[in-house]
């Protein structure tokens, strides 16, 4: 994908703060401290355009991106993260499903997780909400820096098992070494009708 620009647009809890929809967008959900918010940094090569956490649960509200002023990325606060208070914990429910509900433009989610821990079950339930909503989920497993060459052969293997999908096909990633990041951007662009330039094909 060609970066052209990147570029922080609002932050957003309720659907008449979003901004107008005007682009494809996909959104980026996970548990807490999986790696949302550094997936979409190295996504658009950029170190900071996204705040990562030092500490799990940090991102409270929707975060909205543009990137080359055709593609809308959201980060989503993560869940399942008990230290955050029991009201910003059940808030999250309500907040992100009001966005899944009311948001058009919305063509995929990319479901991330852990890939030492492999799918979790509140990983499925937000996998299995997709016909409900209407996006794609695209799943990704992060953080595979953690495993050696061998090991990570292995581990993919498992994966495909447990989602019954060929090994291929499981999306291995890492924002440390960017392995899988053009994977990702393939995906992403065959689904917002993006063409290799990085603009929207006619
Ligand atoms: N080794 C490794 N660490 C990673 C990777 N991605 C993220 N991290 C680390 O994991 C921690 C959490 O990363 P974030 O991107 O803030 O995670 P998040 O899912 O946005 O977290 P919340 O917004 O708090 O839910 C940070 O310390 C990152 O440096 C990766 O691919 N490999
Ligand atoms: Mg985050």
């Amino acid at each position: 994908m060609k970066m052209r620009s990147a570029e922080f647009v609002k932050a957003a809890v309720k659907p008449k703060d979003f901004p107008p929809g005007d682009f494809p967008e996909i959104a980026f959900a996970g548990r807490s401290n999986v790696g949302k918010s550094s997936l979409i940094n190295s996504l658009c090569e950029r170190k900071k355009l996204v705040k990562v956490s030092r500490t799990p649960g940090r991102t409270q509200t929707l975060n909205f991106f543009l990137v080359n002023e055709i593609l809308s990325l959201v980060d989503l606060p993560g869940y399942g993260y008990a230290k955050v208070s029991k009201t910003e914990r059940n808030s999250w429910g309500p907040m992100v499903e009001n966005y899944f509900h009311a948001r058009d433009p919305l063509l995929a989610v990319v479901c991330i997780c852990d890939a030492r821990r492999g799918l979790q079950d509140s990983d499925r339930m937000l996998i299995e909400s997709a016909p409900l909503f209407g996006w794609q989920p695209i799943i990704v497993f992060t953080k595979a820096d953690k495993f050696k060459t061998n090991a990570r052969a292995n581990r993919r293997r498992e994966l495909a098992k447990d989602m019954s999908c060929k090994p291929e096909d499981v999306l291995l990633y890492s924002s440390m070494t960017k392995l899988g990041r053009d994977q990702i951007w393939d995906r992403i662009k065959a689904i917002s009708g993006i063409d290799d330039e990085g603009k929207l094909k006619e």
